[in-house]
C-alpha cells in the first residue's frame, strides 16, 4: 500500500504546480509562458462563450429552442482546459459542454440546431476532435478511454479530455471506465466539473468522500483545484495532457466550481436551493477575478474590455440570426423520425394519431 501512494505521488507533475487547497502558486502562475495575447485571449473566450450562453437561454425562453443547459460559472474550466490541448487531441463532453465546442471552432449557430431539434450531430467529430455531447450521463467516458486506448495502439500521441459533472461519478460507467484507463494506462485526462448539484441533488447527498481521492483507487493521480481560475484550469490540464502523451497515463482533476444557473431550461432551481446559496460563487466570478489579474498586470484595460464585450455581442447576434433563419422542425418528424429505418404499424399508427390530433388543435 505505501509503496502504491509514493510511485503515484513521484509520478505527479500537477501536484507541484498548486498549494493544499488547489490555488495556482504565484510562482506557477508566472511560469506558464503565456504572452500577453495568449492572456488576453483566455478572458476574450471567456466572455464570448458566456454571451453565447445567455442568447441560447433566451432563445429558448422565446419558442426558438427547445431545451438549454447553461454553463454559466463554468467558463473558466471550459476555456482553460481546450486551450490547454493541442488541436489533434479529443474531447469527449458531456452536454454542458457547448462552450468548450465554441473554444475548439465548432460554429455555436450550426450546434444550436440539435437543440432546435433540426440535427443529431452538428458537427463532425473528425474535423474539430470533439465528439458528440453525450446526453446519458457518463457514458462518454468509457467512450474516451477506449478511444485513448485505440490512440496508444496506434502509436500516435493525441490525448483524450473526458469532462463530466460530479454527478457522473456515480455512475458505474464512470468507474469501469475509470479501471480500464488505470489498467491500460490510457492517455486520458478525466476532468470533473463538481459544480456541486446533478440537477437538485447536492453533492452531500450523492458522494461519500472526495471524488479526487477515487483516482487513487485506480491506480494513478489526482488533483482538486479551483475550477474558477482559468489559469489553474489551464496549467493542470496542460501539466496532466503533457504526463499522458509521454504515456504515464491518466489523472484525475476534480475542478470545484457552482452551476449558477438551473439545471436546464426546464428546472427551477428555486424549489431546491437559496439565493444566498449563490452569493460565495458570485464573489468568485471566474470572468471578473480574470479581469481584475489581467489589469493588475498591465494586459487589458478599459477600452479592450469594451471591445470585447461589443465582439461577443454581435458574435451571439449572428449566432440568434442564423438559427431563427432555420425552420421549425416539423413536430411529427422531430418526435417520430430517424427512430426506426422499418417502423412496425403500431409506431406508424401512433404517428399518424399524433399528426391528426395537431391539425384537431
Ligand atoms: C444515465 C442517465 N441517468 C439519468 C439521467 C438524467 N440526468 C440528466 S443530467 C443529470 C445530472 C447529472 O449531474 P452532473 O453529472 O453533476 O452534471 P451537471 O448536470 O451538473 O453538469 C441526470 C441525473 C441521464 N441523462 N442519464
Amino acid at each position: 500500500m505505501a509503496e502504491v501512494v509514493r510511485v503515484v505521488a513521484a509520478d505527479d507533475p500537477v501536484r507541484p504546480l498548486f498549494s493544499p487547497t488547489g490555488e495556482l502558486t504565484p510562482e506557477a502562475r508566472s511560469r506558464l509562458g503565456l504572452d500577453a495575447a495568449a492572456l488576453r485571449d483566455l478572458y476574450r473566450n471567456m466572455v464570448l462563450i458566456r454571451r453565447a450562453d445567455q442568447e441560447a437561454l433566451n432563445l429558448q425562453r422565446q419558442g426558438e429552442l427547445g431545451l438549454w443547459g447553461q454553463y454559466l460559472g463554468q467558463e473558466a474550466i471550459h476555456v482553460g482546459a481546450i486551450t490547454a490541448l493541442r488541436t489533434e487531441d479529443w474531447v469527449f463532453p458531456s452536454y454542458r459542454e457547448f462552450g468548450m465546442a465554441m473554444v475548439r471552432g465548432v460554429d455555436p449557430a450550426d450546434m444550436l440546431t440539435l437543440f432546435r431539434g433540426l440535427s443529431h450531430g452538428p458537427w463532425d467529430p473528425n474535423k474539430y476532435h470533439f465528439a458528440p455531447l453525450a446526453i446519458p450521463v457518463a457514458t462518454q467516458v468509457p467512450h474516451a478511454v477506449g478511444f485513448a486506448m485505440g490512440c496508444r495502439l496506434r502509436h500516435s500521441d493525441e490525448v483524450v479530455l473526458s469532462t463530466f459533472g460530479d454527478g457522473a461519478t456515480s455512475e458505474g460507467d464512470w468507474h469501469e471506465a475509470m479501471n480500464f484507463a488505470g489498467v491500460f494506462k490510457s492517455p486520458v485526462v478525466f476532468l470533473c466539473q463538481n459544480n456541486h448539484w446533478a440537477i437538485s441533488v447536492p453533492l452531500s447527498k450523492q458522494t461519500a468522500g472526495s471524488i479526487v481521492d477515487r483516482a487513487k483507487g485506480y491506480g494513478f493521480p489526482g488533483i482538486r483545484i479551483d475550477g474558477n481560475d482559468v489559469l489553474g484550469v489551464y496549467a493542470a490540464v496542460r501539466a496532466a495532457a503533457t504526463r499522458a502523451r509521454q504515456g504515464e497515463g491518466p489523472y484525475l482533476i476534480e475542478a470545484v466550481t457552482y452551476r449558477m444557473g438551473a439545471h436546464t431550461s426546464s428546472d427551477d432551481p428555486t424549489r431546491y436551493r437559496l439565493d444566498s446559496d449563490l452569493e460565495p460563487w458570485g464573489l468568485r466570478d471566474p470572468i471578473t477575478r480574470y479581469q481584475v489579474w489581467l489589469k493588475a498586470q498591465g494586459v487589458i484595460d478599459d477600452g479592450l474590455i469594451a471591445a470585447m464585450a461589443a465582439e461577443a455581442e454581435s458574435a451571439a447576434q449572428a449566432m440568434r440570426a442564423r438559427l431563427t433563419a432555420l425552420p421549425a422542425p416539423p413536430p411529427g418528424e422531430a418526435i417520430f423520425g430517424r427512430v426506426y429505418a422499418n417502423p412496425p404499424a403500431s409506431f406508424v399508427q401512433e404517428r399518424e394519431e399524433f399528426e391528426a390530433s395537431l391539425e384537431d388543435s
